[in-house]
Formats: C-alpha cells, structure tokens, sequence
C-alpha cells in the first residue's frame, strides 16, 4: 500500500480463513457469568461473541507465518528455526545473545531470578502484573516511576508512559544505586492504557542509570507499537523506519524480556534477550530449568520459525499503521459518543474510564470488574478488568493496592477483527453506558494467592 494520498485507507491483507462467531442470547450470557463468578476470564470461549479480552497469543497469523510453521525442524537441540529466531532477534532488536522462553512470563521469571536480591529495588514505569510478581518472588520491592501524568486518565500527554528521571533520582539517593539492579521499562505502557515513551526519555533514562551502574531491561512485548508513536509523535523520527525506531529504542538497553505473543503476532513464544555475557551464561543456563533446552525454551521449532518470521512482519508500517490505526478508530467513536475513555488511545486497547463510568461505586466494590460483567451481559462481548483487581495487595500490609487508574480493557488481537464488529463494539458499549445507573458493584468471594485477577470469583452486591 503506498502513501499516495487518497480519502481512507484498509487493512493491508485479505481474509483466507474464517472461524464462526456465535451469538447468545441475554438468558445464555446471564448463566455463563454466574458459573464464570463474574469473572472475564472464567467464561468459555464458546460463550463469547466478539472477543476482546487481549491481544496476548489471539492475533492471526499471515500466510508466510503458517508456512514457516510446516519448516519446523523438531531437533531436541540446535533446531534450526532457533538460528533464524536468533539471526531476526539480532538484526531488528539489536542484542547479541537470545534464550527463548514459552511466553514472557518465562523470561521475566529468569531475568529476576539471576539480577534481584533479597531487599533490592526495582524501580519501573508503572507495574505490570507478571513482571512485578516475579521481582517480588525474587524478594525485590518494585517502585513505580512512571509521570504522574501516566496516572490522570484525561491527561493528553504524547507520551504518558516516560519514566519521571526526578523519581530515579530520588530513589538512587534513598536506597543506594547497589541496591537496584535495573530499572524496568515498559514500551509501550500496559496498565497506562498503552501509552508510549519517547526516545528522548529512553536515552536519558539509559544515561541517567547506567551512570550509576544500574542495568536497563526493556518490556519489549510492545515495542514496535511504540517505535510507530515516535515516529508519528516525536520530532526527528518522521522519516526513520519503525525497524531503524526500534533498533535505537533498543540499542539504550541491556537487554529485553520478550512476550511474543502481542507484537510477533504468535500463539505461543517469547524470549530473553541480552548484551552481557556473565547473565547469558546464567540465563542459558537456569532456562534448562525451567524452560527446556536453550535453544528451544519451551517452545517447538514450529513456534520458534513463526515467531521470526512475525518480527519481519510486525515491523511493516502498513501493518502497524492498521493495527494501531483501528484502535484509534473506535476510540474516535466513542469519544464522539461522550464516553469517559484514556486519552490518548493507545496502542493495542481501548480503556474505558470506570470511574467515570460508575461514579457510585466504590473501588472495593470492584467498578471495572462490575463494567466488564455488563459489557458481557449486554453483547456478548469480553473485556478485562484492569484496576483494583488487577492491582493485587501490597505483599508486605497484605492490604488492596487503590490504583488511581480503574480500567476496563477492549483489547483489539491482530488482524482479527473488521470494522464492523468495532461498529458493533461501539454501539454495545454506548448501550452500557446508558444503562450504568443500574449498576450495583461485586464483593469478591473467592481470591487466590497470585495475580488473582485470573482466577477470582464475585458475587453481586445487593
Ligand atoms: N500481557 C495482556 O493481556 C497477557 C495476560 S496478563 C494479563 O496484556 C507485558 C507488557 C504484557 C504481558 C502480558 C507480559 C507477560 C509481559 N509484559 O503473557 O507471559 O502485556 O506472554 O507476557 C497480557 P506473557
């Protein structure tokens, strides 16, 4: 697709294969919510119309990504899918060595394991559920160091997900640079609302550490998403390529942890990647452990093949442009619409402002919780809870974590979806909002121990 101008644009592919939705009615959804204890996660599949609960593993992967998957070589080790990962890790994202995981969380478990002791400091913009469990399995204690901007959900800043270099500063003075062995950086920003971070706070946030010998380690899960932003947003990237974008964003790093299941656009996948060698070794070592053999971490040579094949995909701007440029789609509706949502939108979800949604609710009344049960109820289609749920308790007082930010998610999976279920989305959530003054809340009757927002189950108030 070329850049020539013209009045709309489309996504740049055509359907091969299609799966059936089905459509429930009121009474079905009523009686899958119950046994699912209002909990988005806990619904089947096969009870759900459009689904938007992620775009983790759900995206659809492109006729040269199946081929490559029929080239899977099943080697127990040496594969030699591993060495084409390897080859696509190196030339796009920079680093030098490579330990496939089966998913992100895997390579964040190895990356805590090996860098956190017992009392340390890690500090981070804003939390990400996974990521911060595994710091703090490792006995670490994360610090958000996010803008305060990143918490305010009407603030227009172009780049909500900087880390606030003031904040940096002020922990190195508490607690002592030896007491942080990185700082964690996420591009683009999750639980901000898939907001981005700009090249400028990188690259200072990089001088800032590593003047102090504090290691940098991206949350790549994201990161083409955000080299798009800094092309289109930030000042002096409009003629770079999203490849070149992200090579740099990467190259202020010492590494990356890796969910392949988003960007890379896989079912399953995910890596380690790193420049030191002393941490290689180890990693390379412990994936055998926990994972499989370092050169295929859990994963078939299938997968491995899928993956590289997904990041010269992922790269393409036409591609990156419609996959972002959907969101944006539905967030300009809803807008329209008078319905409260993060702005900017962000990369890969709408999120709508649950807050401002029920305004009635507490937040141990769970209103994010409450809106993604109605959103359910009404059409069928499945959101995520991403506030005070989500947020967990504090592991030292045991207590709620109050985020300010109560969120629920409509996470749009690549390549998926047309236009016309984001019209069906719209009007559904419009049909939500209308309704929102019957909105009673949840009380929380089952909580597990660890990230219990997939596994909770409520019951409703009153
Ligand atoms: N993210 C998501 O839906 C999968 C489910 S967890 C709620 O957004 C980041 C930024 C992620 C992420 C997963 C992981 C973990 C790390 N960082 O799910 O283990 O968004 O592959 O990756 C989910 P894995």
């Amino acid at each position: 697709m070329s850049d020539t101008p013209k009045r709309s644009w489309a996504e740049p592919f055509k359907i091969k294969m299609v799966e059936p939705l089905k459509m429930t009615t009121r009474e079905e959804r009523k009686k899958a919510l119950q046994e699912a204890g209002y909990n988005t996660f806990l619904l089947r599949s096969e009870d759900v119309y459009i689904d938007l609960l992620t775009d983790s593993g759900t995206n659809a992967m492109s006729d040269y990504q199946w081929a490559g998957m029929m080239l899977g070589d099943e080697a127990y080790a040496g594969s030699k899918n591993f060495y084409n990962l390897e080859n696509a890790v190196q030339k796009f994202y920079g680093y030098k060595y490579l330990v496939p995981t089966h998913q992100g969380r895997g390579a964040e478990h190895i990356i805590s394991k090996i860098l956190i002791k017992p009392g340390d400091f890690v500090p981070g913009n804003m939390y990400f559920t996974t990521t911060r469990a595994h710091q703090e399995l490792a006995g670490g204690n994360f610090v958000d160091v996010i803008i305060d901007e990143a918490h305010d959900p009407t603030s227009l800043h172009p780049f909500k997900g900087n880390v606030d270099l003031d904040k940096v500063e002020s922990l190195i003075k508490k607690v002592g640079a030896k007491k942080i062995p990185y700082i964690s950086i996420a591009v683009t920003v999750n639980m901000a609302g898939g907001q981005p971070v700009s090249m400028e706070n990188i690259r200072a946030v990089s001088k800032l550490c590593r003047s102090h010998g504090i290691k940098v380690i991206l949350d790549a899960t994201r990161a083409v998403e955000n080299a798009y932003y800094i092309k289109t947003r930030e000042k002096g990237f409009e003629d770079r390529t999203v490849a070149q974008i992200l090579h740099e964003m990467c190259s202020y790093t010492d590494g990356c942890t890796m969910s392949g299941k988003k960007d890379l656009m896989v079912n399953i996948g995910g890596f380690l990647a790193i420049n030191d060698w002393d941490v290689f070794e180890e990693a390379r070592n412990m994936v055998v452990l926990f994972e499989g053999l370092h050169t295929y971490g859990g994963l078939a040579g299938r997968d491995l093949e899928a993956m590289a094949r997904g990041i010269e995909e992922a790269v393409q701007y036409d591609h990156i442009r419609a996959r972002i440029g959907q969101v944006e789609y539905v967030g300009e509706k809803l807008k329209a619409l008078g319905i409260p949502i993060v702005q900017p939108t962000g990369g890969h979800a709408i999120f709508l402002d649950a807050r401002k949604f029920l305004p009635h609710l507490k937040q141990d009344q769970f209103p994010a919780q409450t809106l993604a049960a109605e959103l359910y109820l009404e059409s069928g289609i499945r959101a995520m809870e991403r506030g005070i749920v989500s947020a967990g308790r504090n592991k030292d007082t045991g207590e709620h974590y109050y985020p300010k930010l109560e969120l629920v998610r409509l996470t749009f999976p690549r390549r998926v979806y047309t236009q016309a279920h984001c019209d069906v989305t719209v009007e559904a959530v419009e049909a939500t909002f209308e309704a929102r003054n019957q909105m009673k809340g949840l009380k929380m009757v089952y909580e597990p121990k660890y990230l219990r927002f997939f596994q909770a189950r409520f019951e409703p108030l009153a």
